[in-house]
Order: C-alpha cells, then structure tokens, then sequence
C-alpha cells in the first residue's frame, strides 16, 4: 500500500475487498468500519474472526469476503492467528509460498472477546510480537446473543444484563474498560482507535501501521442499531457524535507514544450524544438522573483536562 497519508474521502482506495448483502443490521456501524479497514488492508489477508455478530458474514457456502476466513471460540482468536502466522513462516521457509504472496494475518472480534474473554490469549499474543493486525469493533456489549453487558459497556447503559429498575436505576454501574491502555501497557508497535465516521483518519492509521512488524491494534467504536436503540439511519451521526462529544478521542501510540490524531474544537455536551439512545433513556425520564449524567460529563472532562487538550 502506498503509505502517503491522504486528505479527503476521494482519496480512498475504490477497490472493495467486502461485497454487499450481508447478514448483519442495517446501519451496522462494524459493517461500515470493516468495510473500510479492508480497503485499507486490501485482499491478501487472512482474517481470525472469533464468535459474535460478523461470524454470520460468512455462511458456507456464501462469504462477502474476497480472501480467507477462519472461525475460532471467542476466546482464542489470538491464538488461532499464531497458528496462521507459524503456518504461513514455515511454507515461506521451506520455499513453498513466495514471500510476496505472504498474507497479512487479521483477528477480527468483539467487545465481548477483546475486552474480556480473549484478553489472556491477547496479551499472550503481544507478549511474543506476533506480526498481526486486530480490529475490534466495540459496540459496547455481547451484541450477537441479546446485548449483555461486557467490559466495554458505559456506566449508565442499559444492556440485557443491568436493565435500570427500582434499586439500581442507572444501568450499569461499572466503568468501561480502557483496552487502549491495556495494549498500550504492552508496548506494542502499534495502537489506534477509530471511528466509521472519520474514515480518512482510519485510513491513515492503517496506513502508519504497516510499516510495523508485530501487534497492531485498531479498535472502533461503533453504533448498533438493535443493542443501542436508535433508527439505523442515524448510525454515522453517532459515531459522529461520540467523538465530538469527547466520549471517544482519535488516537493512537507509536510504541507507547501517545498522540490525538483529532481533537474536537468545541466539545458538544454528552447529553447530545446520550438522549439519542434507547440504551440511556432512562437517564432522562421519567426524571433526570442529574449525578449519573453530570458524572459521565465529568469523566470525559478529567480526560481532555488530563491530556492539557480541553480548550
Ligand atoms: C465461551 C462462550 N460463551 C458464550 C458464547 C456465545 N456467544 C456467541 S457470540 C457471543 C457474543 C459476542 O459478543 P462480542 O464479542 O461483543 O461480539 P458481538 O456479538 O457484539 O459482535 C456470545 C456470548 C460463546 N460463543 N462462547
Ligand atoms: S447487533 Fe449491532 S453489532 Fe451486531 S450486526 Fe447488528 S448492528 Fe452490528
């Protein structure tokens, strides 16, 4: 790939390495960042996809995918791309795969698996520098068996597991994990987060991410129309307003260096971005819960004043 960083959406690749007419949700923000990721990556790739949503892309014997496909439990995705990886060195070393025909090894999984169940295998994986690329696309709960709570759901959600009620009405009173620092902690060669609204920056990303050898991670985070409540024609718009927002900042870390690739000039109030949601409405009626939204508004704050980026 040509690795020159590019400026606008015309600029994107035109090949589409994923076909339409999937089985996912419409509005399905992961289908529209894999979308984009594998025009970034391109077709020589193999991907790893553990259990959730995107294992129903592929339904033998139909597939929207152009190159190879392995399924693995959600927990071992990473282990399962070490397999491939040893694989692919050993028929390079013995001379019966040309090196140029090298394929890019590629997990592909959920919050579910990359927050929580995979997180032992992960770290295995980044310990021994495996040379391979993991995208997560973070919908913020186990979408694919009825939206459970998972380490990356946001205090105050509703999922099917911390529905509000009379003892607890905020939802979910657990923070989201920070899988960003937990790889970052790792020191891998490289980290980024995405956003299928901000497509040139994620190009760009996987751009700079190529020229590394070992872990690379991209997570994004992504609207899902059924788990979060909202008309699927919204989908980009909240991407959008996520980091707009301040709840998700554009970055990324170059063997631990952290920098924000885009900063909002003006921070919209989270509120914005809450009171679209099905998930959060019960932060709103049938009364405001004012500490639960003033604590979600604070904690993004402390962040931007942490990193000295709040104007
Ligand atoms: C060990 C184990 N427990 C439960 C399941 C059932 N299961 C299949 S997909 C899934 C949800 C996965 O959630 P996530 O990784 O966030 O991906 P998403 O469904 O949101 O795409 C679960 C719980 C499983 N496959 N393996
Ligand atoms: S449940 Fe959510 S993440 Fe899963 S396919 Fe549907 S929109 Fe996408």
């Amino acid at each position: 790939m040509d690795t020159s960083t590019i400026r606008s959406i015309k600029e994107l690749p035109p090949e589409e390495n994923m076909l339409p007419g999937t089985a996912a949700c419409a509005g399905c923000g992961g289908l529209l960042t894999l979308r984009y990721c594998l025009k970034a990556l391109g077709d020589k790739i193999v991907i790893v996809n553990a259990a959730g949503c995107f294992t129903l892309l592929t339904i033998y014997p139909f597939s929207p995918f152009r190159n190879s496909w392995l399924y693995t439990a959600m927990a071992c995705a990473p282990a399962g791309a070490q397999g491939v990886r040893d694989a692919l060195d050993i028929l390079i070393k013995k001379g019966k795969l040309d090196p140029e025909e090298n394929l890019k090894v590629v997990v592909l999984s959920g919050d579910g698996s990359a927050y929580d169940m995979a997180l032992s295998s992960t770290s295995g994986a980044i310990y021994r520098n495996l040379d391979f690329y993991y995208i997560c696309y973070d919908n913020e709960a186990y979408g694919n068996t009825g939206f459970q709570h998972s380490g990356a759901s946001p205090f105050g959600s509703r999922t099917g597991t911390t529905p509000p009620g009379k003892e607890v009405p905020v939802g979910s009173q657990l923070q989201k994990k920070n899988l960003f620092d937990i790889w970052n902690s790792h020191k891998p060669p490289y980290i980024a987060t995405v956003s299928p609204a901000y497509p040139v920056d994620l190009m760009n990303k996987f751009k700079k991410a190529e020229q590394f050898k070992g872990p690379k991670l991209f997570i994004s985070h992504i609207p899902c129309p059924p788990g979060w409540g909202f008309d699927p024609s919204r989908s980009v718009r909240l991407a959008k307003l996520s980091v707009e927002t301040g709840l998700w900042p554009l970055k990324e870390s170059v063997h631990g260096e952290v920098e924000h690739t885009y900063v909002p000039k003006k921070f919209k109030p989270v509120e914005e971005y809450l009171k679209e949601q099905e998930r959060f409405s019960h932060l709103f009626k049938p009364v405001r819960q004012e500490d639960a939204l003033k604590s979600i508004q604070e904690m993004v704050d402390e962040y931007w004043k942490k990193h000295e980026l709040l104007p």
